[in-house]
């Protein structure tokens, strides 16, 4: 077969690449040659904590959006690998939102377990992607020794996410403000809000979680101005929701109802875009945060060349099991063990998707979807099956619990949709909980 794969990127998605060739059926052929480049120093994509803003070490655009005191924002329920559990990595049951370094320790826990590190090449950036016959030139930046090489693969795995390059609107006024504007993305210590008075932009999981985090350390208030509908929570009394952002003049920002609010810093959650500056116009995706993207056969084959894939660019409620379902399908494509259909049947494939999203009434609805859809790859691998149903019924929880107290929801417990054990309630709730080590989050009592 003599098949050369590259996987561009070692976050979650790439990881689930790797381990997918690892755990192919009678053992890696040796006729397949996997190489993922990573332009990182190390492994984990958004899960590795960076203090860095702006560029990295490199010079290159920071990958990194992650902030510190970052608690899961789902239950990790949702998300367990079903080819390694919380339980068989921690060695006992733990709860049900746990801080990002535990998290990567269990990301991290699998790929070492698989033994796939060798496989990848960090400090490596990928420049360039060509089709050329069947196959690509992928042009690659040894950061470290600052030189580029090429080399020719049969396949192109795009693993790179799409939470790190920051949507940034302009609001009038903005270049005249007398505090600091910044993106969600470049968010990473809440204690430097404490005291001060902010306005987060957006209504999404960013503007949630962010403004949470500065209320827990001790921001003055906080101010969220929706373009389309207030989050509705029951907020805390130093927090309040309005309307669009109209205008800022000096130190005080308007709103479109005519109020206005003097605030200390203004925080940009305002999204992510997904950007390929790698790929050609022939290649490159281009697509809104969706569930059903344009030109994605079964959400992974890149409809104008099938030798070309995706993993992980839907809009995230599933996250680390889904990304696995994908690479296992994908896996099972190159290995010639699922043939990919016609242009015209994989473009009906995208067509049928994206009315089914289309239809999709609220947030259980898209919960539901996804978990569909994410049954749908695993039933077609050997990926091993799990109880999708329990993991949609996490989600729902999660969903009610935040609706009943904000500031509670990490409070409570799921089930494993793997082992079928119901989460310890953590040592310490979550508004006190300040200490977001590792150490900290397993010691019990
Ligand atoms: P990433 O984690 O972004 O990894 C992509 C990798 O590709 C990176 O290592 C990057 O360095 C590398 N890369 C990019 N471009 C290149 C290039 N040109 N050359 C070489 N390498 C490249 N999900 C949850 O399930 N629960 C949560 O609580 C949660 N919280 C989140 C909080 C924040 C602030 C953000 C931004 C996201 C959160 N997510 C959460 C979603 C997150 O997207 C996924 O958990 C997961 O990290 C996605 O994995 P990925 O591998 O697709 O992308
Ligand atoms: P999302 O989920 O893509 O949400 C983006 C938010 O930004 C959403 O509320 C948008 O409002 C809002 N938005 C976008 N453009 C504007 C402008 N111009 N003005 C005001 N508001 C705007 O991004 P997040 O960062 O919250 O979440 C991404 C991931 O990071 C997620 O997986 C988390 O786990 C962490 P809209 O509703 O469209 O009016």
């Amino acid at each position: 077969m003599n098949k050369r794969i590259c996987v561009i990127g070692a976050g979650p998605s790439g990881l689930a690449q790797l381990r997918a060739f690892q755990s192919e059926p009678g053992g890696v052929s040796r006729d397949v040659e996997v190489v993922c480049y990573e332009k990182q120093a190390d492994w984990g994509g958004l899960w590795q904590y960076s203090w860095r803003t702006g560029t990295d070490e490199h010079g290159n655009p920071c990958h990194g959006s992650m902030y510190r005191y970052l608690w899961s924002n789902g239950p990790k329920e949702g998300l367990e690998f079903a080819d390694y559990s919380f339980e068989e990595h921690f060695g006992k049951p733990i709860a049900s939102y746990p801080p990002r370094a535990v998290l990567l320790d269990y990301i991290v826990g699998r790929v070492k377990k698989a033994g796939v590190r060798d496989a990848i090449q960090f400090n490596t950036l990928v420049r360039d992607v060509r089709a050329v016959g069947d196959g690509f030139d992928v042009t690659v930046r040894d950061c470290l020794l600052d030189c580029e090489t090429t080399e020719n693969f049969d396949h192109v795995v795009v693993a790179s996410g799409h939470f790190s390059v920051p949507n940034l609107p302009h609001y009038e006024g903005f270049e005249h403000y007398n505090g600091r504007i910044l993106h969600a993305h470049d968010f990473r210590e809440a204690r430097e809000f404490t005291d001060k008075d902010i306005l987060i932009l957006g209504t999404s999981y960013s503007a949630e979680d962010i403004g949470s985090q500065c209320w827990k350390y001790g921001c003055k208030s906080v101010t969220v101005a929706h373009r389309t509908a207030p989050m509705g929570y029951d907020w805390p009394s130093n927090w309040q929701e309005v309307p669009a952002l109209s205008h800022v003049t000096g130190r005080t920002a308007y709103f479109i109802d005519g109020t206005s609010k003097d605030v200390d810093a203004i925080i940009l959650c305002t999204g992510y875009k997904h950007h390929f500056p790698f790929l050609p116009d022939d290649l490159r995706l281009k697509t809104p945060n969706v569930l059903a993207s344009d030109d994605l056969y079964k959400g992974v084959v890149w409809n104008q060349n099938p030798n070309l894939f995706y993993l992980g660019m839907q809009d995230q409620w599933y996250t680390f099991n889904m990304f696995d379902a994908q690479a296992w399908y994908v896996r099972d494509i190159i290995m010639g063990r699922i043939a990919v259909p016609d242009l015209t049947v994989r473009q009906a494939d995208v067509a049928k998707r994206q009315a089914e999203e289309a239809l999709l009434a609220d947030d259980y609805a898209c919960i539901a979807y996804q978990g569909a859809y994410t049954q749908e790859l695993i039933d077609e691998t050997d990926y091993p099956s799990f109880d999708i149903e329990a993991a949609n019924k996490a989600f729902y929880e999660w969903k009610k619990c935040k609706k009943k107290g904000i500031m509670e929801f990490r409070n409570h417990g799921h089930v494993s949709p793997m082992t079928g054990a119901k989460a310890p309630a953590h040592h310490t709730a979550w508004v006190d909980a300040l200490d977001d080590s590792l150490a900290s989050y397993l010691k019990s009592g």
